[in-house]
Protein backbone atom coordinates (compact mmCIF):
# COMPACT_ATOMS: atom_id res chain seq x y z
CA UNK A 1 0.00 0.00 0.00
CA UNK A 2 0.91 3.10 -0.88
CA UNK A 3 -0.10 6.42 1.56
CA UNK A 4 0.35 9.95 0.37
CA UNK A 5 1.30 12.38 2.82
CA UNK A 6 3.20 15.45 3.76
CA UNK A 7 5.55 15.80 6.90
CA UNK A 8 3.00 16.73 9.70
CA UNK A 9 -0.40 16.80 8.43
CA UNK A 10 -3.25 14.79 8.91
CA UNK A 11 -1.92 12.02 6.80
CA UNK A 12 0.32 11.50 9.96
CA UNK A 13 -2.93 9.76 11.25
CA UNK A 14 -3.15 6.89 9.14
CA UNK A 15 0.58 6.38 8.86
CA UNK A 16 0.41 6.30 12.82
CA UNK A 17 -2.40 3.59 12.37
CA UNK A 18 -0.54 1.69 9.81
CA UNK A 19 2.74 1.39 12.31
CA UNK A 20 0.67 0.38 15.30
CA UNK A 21 -1.37 -2.72 12.97
CA UNK A 22 2.19 -3.44 11.83
CA UNK A 23 0.84 -2.71 8.08
CA UNK A 24 3.38 -2.49 5.75
CA UNK A 25 3.23 1.03 3.70
CA UNK A 26 5.39 3.19 1.55
CA UNK A 27 5.32 6.82 2.11
CA UNK A 28 4.71 9.05 -0.76
CA UNK A 29 5.54 12.61 -0.47
CA UNK A 30 3.00 15.34 -2.28
CA UNK A 31 4.70 18.61 -2.94
CA UNK A 32 1.59 21.20 -1.84
CA UNK A 33 2.50 23.69 -4.36
CA UNK A 34 2.92 21.76 -7.60
CA UNK A 35 1.24 18.63 -6.85
CA UNK A 36 3.60 16.18 -7.79
CA UNK A 37 4.85 13.32 -5.91
CA UNK A 38 8.17 12.15 -4.89
CA UNK A 39 7.69 9.42 -7.34
CA UNK A 40 6.97 11.90 -9.92
CA UNK A 41 2.99 11.15 -10.57
CA UNK A 42 0.49 13.56 -11.15
CA UNK A 43 -1.08 13.62 -7.14
CA UNK A 44 -4.28 15.56 -8.64
CA UNK A 45 -4.83 12.36 -10.90
CA UNK A 46 -5.10 10.30 -8.01
CA UNK A 47 -7.38 12.55 -5.64
CA UNK A 48 -8.85 15.38 -7.58
CA UNK A 49 -8.72 17.63 -4.80
CA UNK A 50 -5.34 17.82 -4.61
CA UNK A 51 -5.47 17.26 -0.39
CA UNK A 52 -3.53 14.56 1.29
CA UNK A 53 -4.31 11.76 2.73
CA UNK A 54 -4.55 9.35 -0.32
CA UNK A 55 -4.05 5.66 0.21
CA UNK A 56 -3.50 3.69 -2.90
CA UNK A 57 -3.91 -0.75 -2.13
CA UNK A 58 -2.00 -3.11 -4.13
CA UNK A 59 -4.48 -3.15 -6.68
CA UNK A 60 -4.70 0.59 -7.18
CA UNK A 61 -7.92 1.11 -5.93
CA UNK A 62 -7.39 4.68 -4.40
CA UNK A 63 -9.39 5.49 -1.32
CA UNK A 64 -9.32 9.26 0.22
CA UNK A 65 -10.30 11.08 3.47
CA UNK A 66 -8.50 10.36 6.60
CA UNK A 67 -11.21 9.22 8.83
CA UNK A 68 -12.52 6.53 6.03
CA UNK A 69 -8.77 5.35 5.80
CA UNK A 70 -7.87 5.07 9.11
CA UNK A 71 -11.50 2.60 9.16
CA UNK A 72 -10.03 0.67 6.86
CA UNK A 73 -6.88 -0.13 8.11
CA UNK A 74 -8.11 -1.06 11.58
CA UNK A 75 -10.49 -3.10 9.52
CA UNK A 76 -7.99 -4.98 7.20
CA UNK A 77 -6.79 -6.85 10.17
CA UNK A 78 -7.92 -8.91 13.03
CA UNK A 79 -5.64 -7.12 15.60
CA UNK A 80 -7.38 -3.30 14.16
CA UNK A 81 -10.14 -4.26 16.74
CA UNK A 82 -8.22 -3.14 19.43
CA UNK A 83 -8.15 -0.02 17.54
CA UNK A 84 -12.13 0.48 16.16
CA UNK A 85 -14.54 -2.58 17.68
CA UNK A 86 -16.20 -4.35 15.47
CA UNK A 87 -19.93 -3.43 13.79
CA UNK A 88 -22.25 -4.21 16.67
CA UNK A 89 -20.13 -2.88 19.41
CA UNK A 90 -21.26 0.64 20.35
CA UNK A 91 -17.42 1.36 21.14
CA UNK A 92 -17.21 1.50 17.41
CA UNK A 93 -19.86 4.06 16.96
CA UNK A 94 -18.39 6.62 19.84
CA UNK A 95 -15.13 6.15 18.35
CA UNK A 96 -16.60 6.76 14.54
CA UNK A 97 -18.37 9.94 17.03
CA UNK A 98 -15.20 11.00 17.95
CA UNK A 99 -13.74 11.11 14.44
CA UNK A 100 -16.68 12.85 12.85
CA UNK A 101 -16.59 15.49 15.41
CA UNK A 102 -12.65 15.83 15.22
CA UNK A 103 -12.42 16.40 11.23
CA UNK A 104 -15.49 18.70 11.52
CA UNK A 105 -14.77 20.74 14.56
CA UNK A 106 -11.29 20.80 14.60
CA UNK A 107 -9.23 19.76 11.81
CA UNK A 108 -10.91 21.68 9.21
CA UNK A 109 -11.35 25.14 11.86
CA UNK A 110 -7.48 24.96 12.15
CA UNK A 111 -6.60 24.44 8.38
CA UNK A 112 -8.37 27.69 8.15
CA UNK A 113 -5.68 29.27 10.55
CA UNK A 114 -2.77 28.25 8.41
CA UNK A 115 -4.64 30.14 6.04
CA UNK A 116 -4.22 33.90 5.76
CA UNK A 117 -6.63 34.38 3.24
CA UNK A 118 -9.05 33.86 5.94
CA UNK A 119 -6.42 36.38 8.84
CA UNK A 120 -9.63 38.38 8.75
CA UNK A 121 -11.73 35.59 10.57
CA UNK A 122 -8.20 33.98 12.41
CA UNK A 123 -9.76 35.23 16.04
CA UNK A 124 -13.17 34.04 15.71
CA UNK A 125 -12.11 30.61 14.40
CA UNK A 126 -9.70 30.39 17.23
CA UNK A 127 -12.15 31.42 19.91
CA UNK A 128 -14.55 28.52 18.28
CA UNK A 129 -11.84 26.16 18.79
CA UNK A 130 -11.26 27.37 22.08
CA UNK A 131 -15.06 26.44 23.15
CA UNK A 132 -14.89 22.73 21.66
CA UNK A 133 -11.45 22.41 22.99
CA UNK A 134 -13.17 23.37 26.69
CA UNK A 135 -15.40 20.39 26.01
CA UNK A 136 -13.25 17.78 25.02
CA UNK A 137 -10.61 18.39 27.67
CA UNK A 138 -14.15 18.31 30.35
CA UNK A 139 -15.34 14.69 28.35
CA UNK A 140 -12.17 13.15 28.03
CA UNK A 141 -12.39 9.63 29.19
CA UNK A 142 -8.86 9.17 29.89
CA UNK A 143 -6.23 8.20 29.45
CA UNK A 144 -7.65 8.29 26.19
CA UNK A 145 -10.54 9.29 24.05
CA UNK A 146 -12.89 6.64 25.31
CA UNK A 147 -11.01 5.10 27.93
CA UNK A 148 -8.12 2.47 28.18
CA UNK A 149 -7.66 1.63 25.00
CA UNK A 150 -5.92 3.94 22.07
CA UNK A 151 -8.18 3.32 19.42
CA UNK A 152 -7.93 5.58 15.55
CA UNK A 153 -9.77 8.41 16.82
CA UNK A 154 -6.78 9.43 19.24
CA UNK A 155 -4.36 9.23 16.18
CA UNK A 156 -6.55 12.10 14.41
CA UNK A 157 -6.69 14.05 17.56
CA UNK A 158 -3.30 13.83 18.45
CA UNK A 159 -2.37 14.77 14.79
CA UNK A 160 -4.63 17.84 14.63
CA UNK A 161 -3.93 18.83 18.60
CA UNK A 162 -0.19 18.53 17.29
CA UNK A 163 -0.37 21.68 15.31
CA UNK A 164 -1.86 23.71 18.40
CA UNK A 165 1.52 25.62 18.88
CA UNK A 166 1.71 26.29 14.68
CA UNK A 167 -1.37 28.00 15.18
CA UNK A 168 -0.72 29.90 18.57
CA UNK A 169 -3.18 27.80 20.88
CA UNK A 170 -2.25 27.29 23.98
CA UNK A 171 -2.78 23.75 24.87
CA UNK A 172 -1.47 24.10 28.58
CA UNK A 173 -4.41 25.66 29.33
CA UNK A 174 -6.51 22.33 28.74
CA UNK A 175 -4.70 19.76 31.02
CA UNK A 176 -6.13 16.63 30.24
CA UNK A 177 -5.58 17.26 26.32
CA UNK A 178 -2.20 18.35 27.18
CA UNK A 179 -1.84 15.08 29.26
CA UNK A 180 -3.21 13.22 25.99
CA UNK A 181 -0.71 14.61 23.60
CA UNK A 182 2.21 13.58 26.13
CA UNK A 183 0.50 10.13 26.49
CA UNK A 184 0.41 9.81 22.98
CA UNK A 185 3.88 11.40 21.89
CA UNK A 186 5.53 8.73 24.50
CA UNK A 187 3.50 5.69 22.39
CA UNK A 188 7.11 3.69 20.26
CA UNK A 189 5.00 3.70 16.96
CA UNK A 190 3.83 7.41 17.43
CA UNK A 191 7.57 7.88 17.50
CA UNK A 192 8.29 5.61 15.19
CA UNK A 193 5.93 7.20 12.43
CA UNK A 194 7.01 10.74 13.77
CA UNK A 195 11.08 9.78 13.04
CA UNK A 196 10.05 8.84 9.51
CA UNK A 197 8.22 12.18 8.82
CA UNK A 198 11.52 13.50 10.15
CA UNK A 199 10.16 15.75 12.20
CA UNK A 200 11.49 17.52 15.82
CA UNK A 201 9.79 18.53 18.70
CA UNK A 202 9.05 22.38 19.19
CA UNK A 203 11.16 22.08 22.44
CA UNK A 204 12.29 20.03 25.24
CA UNK A 205 9.36 18.46 26.39
CA UNK A 206 8.92 16.64 23.17
CA UNK A 207 5.42 17.06 22.65
CA UNK A 208 5.02 18.72 19.38
CA UNK A 209 6.71 18.51 16.03
CA UNK A 210 7.15 20.19 13.28
CA UNK A 211 9.48 19.39 10.22
CA UNK A 212 12.83 21.74 10.76
CA UNK A 213 12.10 23.74 7.55
CA UNK A 214 9.03 25.16 9.39
CA UNK A 215 10.27 25.20 12.91
CA UNK A 216 13.80 27.22 11.27
CA UNK A 217 11.63 29.93 9.17
CA UNK A 218 9.50 30.39 12.64
CA UNK A 219 12.93 31.55 14.30
CA UNK A 220 13.34 28.69 16.17
CA UNK A 221 17.24 28.18 17.19
CA UNK A 222 19.06 25.90 18.91
CA UNK A 223 19.87 21.92 18.67
CA UNK A 224 16.86 19.61 17.22
CA UNK A 225 15.29 17.50 19.70
CA UNK A 226 14.52 14.46 17.98
CA UNK A 227 11.23 12.01 18.76
N1 LIG B 1 -11.31 16.16 4.24
C1 LIG B 1 -9.93 15.80 4.10
C2 LIG B 1 -9.08 17.02 4.42
C3 LIG B 1 -7.61 16.76 4.20
C4 LIG B 1 -6.75 18.00 4.40
O1 LIG B 1 -7.21 19.04 4.89
N2 LIG B 1 -5.45 17.86 4.06
C5 LIG B 1 -4.51 18.95 4.17
C6 LIG B 1 -3.38 18.59 5.11
S1 LIG B 1 -3.91 18.43 6.78
C7 LIG B 1 -3.89 19.22 2.81
O2 LIG B 1 -3.43 18.31 2.14
N3 LIG B 1 -3.89 20.49 2.40
C8 LIG B 1 -3.28 20.91 1.16
C9 LIG B 1 -4.29 21.29 0.14
O3 LIG B 1 -5.49 21.44 0.47
O4 LIG B 1 -3.88 21.44 -1.02
C10 LIG B 1 -9.58 14.62 5.00
O5 LIG B 1 -10.10 14.57 6.13
O6 LIG B 1 -8.81 13.74 4.60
Amino acid sequence: MKLYMHAAACSLSPHIICRELGLDIELIQVDRQTHRTSTGEDYLAINGNGYVPALMLDDGKVLTEGPAIVQFLADSVPEGAALLPEVGNIRRNEVQSYLNFITAELHKPMVLLFNPTYSSVHGEVRALISKRLTWLNGRLAGPYLTGDAFTVADAYLFVCLNWSPWTDIDLKQWPALHGFMALVAARPKVREALQAEDLEAFDADGVYFAPHAYLASSGRTGEPVRP
